[in-house]
């Protein structure tokens, strides 16, 4: 095992004894909520998994360690520390365990360390994707690189409409991923539960997505899958009131000349302001019921 890699004892026995562990990012709560809310909801994220059978894992670069299973303090000094953590794609992992720095990390890192650590599971809210206007700024999250790359299942609520879904879905189709959809043959849009796109495939429940995982797994297949579970609908927004708030946020975001790493926590934190909270306590729901199918999941993958 590399020796950057740290595994809490509680999530070790698990994955020694067979039993199913669930990985958790970390940028989303640096990054993707504000405080008190973030660490609020990553307390309550574990006790979903918990209650629904396996151990949670959540995931970050702590002191230059490569970190699955948090404790309580831990993840309460991340949201504390909020976005002044740098987060951490996979360009940045050497480099912070060179240096022994923290770092909260994203979709991908979170991949690669639960990888790393045997963790085959990971629930999140939203994964990042091609951005609009990508054919003039490039921006095509590494999240979408990683899944090329790495057999780790991901179960989000689909992509914001900070992104281009449509495009987002041809890039892993070039890639080779497969996008499935929880109940749906829509490919769910984070804060509604339609985008209009296809997904993939349709699975009705926790036991087929498993058993579908397992054969991709057995097939030797490199890359990982895409879950798009939707919001449930008491949750769900209304388009006539987070559409606009989008366009506003990449509106400004443009102006505002932000580019790069920024960009995503700029768009997350614009939108929520601009409807007034509301845009939060769906993005917490989403992310509860991603963490229940996750552990139920994790659960039937023997
Ligand atoms: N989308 C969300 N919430 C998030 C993120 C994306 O709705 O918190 C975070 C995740 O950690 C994701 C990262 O992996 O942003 C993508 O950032 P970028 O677009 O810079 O690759
Ligand atoms: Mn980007």
């Amino acid at each position: 095992m590399n020796k950057y890699l740290e595994i809490s004892s509680e999530v070790k026995e698990a994955l020694d004894a067979g039993k199913p562990v669930v990985a958790l990012e970390s940028t989303i709560i640096s990054h993707g909520m504000p405080y008190p809310q973030n660490v609020e909801t990553a307390f309550a994220v574990e006790k979903i998994v918990r209650e629904n059978g396996a151990v949670p894992a959540t995931i970050a670069i702590i002191g230059g360690k490569l970190k699955a299973g948090l404790t309580a303090e831990e993840i309460e000094y991340f949201g504390k520390k909020g976005p002044s953590i740098r987060k951490a794609s996979r360009r940045d992992l050497a480099m912070l365990c060179a240096r022994g720095e923290d770092g909260a990390c994203t979709v991908t890192t979170t991949m690669m360390i639960a990888h790393m650590a045997g963790i085959k599971v990971f629930a999140t809210g939203g994964i990042g994707g091609v951005h609009r206007g990508a054919e003039i700024s490039m921006d095509i999250s590494a999240d979408l690189e990683e899944l090329a790359q790495t057999p780790v299942m991901v179960i989000c609520a689909g992509c914001k409409s900070i992104l281009d879904i449509g495009l987002t879905l041809e890039y892993l189709e070039t890639k080779g991923v497969p996008v499935i959809g929880m109940g749906t043959e829509d490919m769910p849009a984070f804060y509604t539960s339609k985008s209009g796109f296809k997904v993939d495939y349709k699975v009705d429940s926790p036991e087929e997505l498993a058993s579908f995982f397992k054969t991709h797994l057995d097939l030797g297949m490199k890359g990982g899958i895409l879950v798009g579970n939707p919001i449930p609908d008491e949750y769900s927004m209304d388009p006539e009131i987070i559409d606009p708030a989008i366009d506003k946020a990449i509106e400004e975001c443009n102006k505002l000349g932000i580019k790069g790493k920024e960009t995503t926590p700029f768009l997350l934190a614009k939108v929520k302001d601009l409807t007034g909270g509301d845009s939060l306590e769906s993005n917490i729901k989403l992310v509860f019921n991603n963490a229940k199918i996750a552990a139920q999941t994790a659960s039937k993958l023997k």
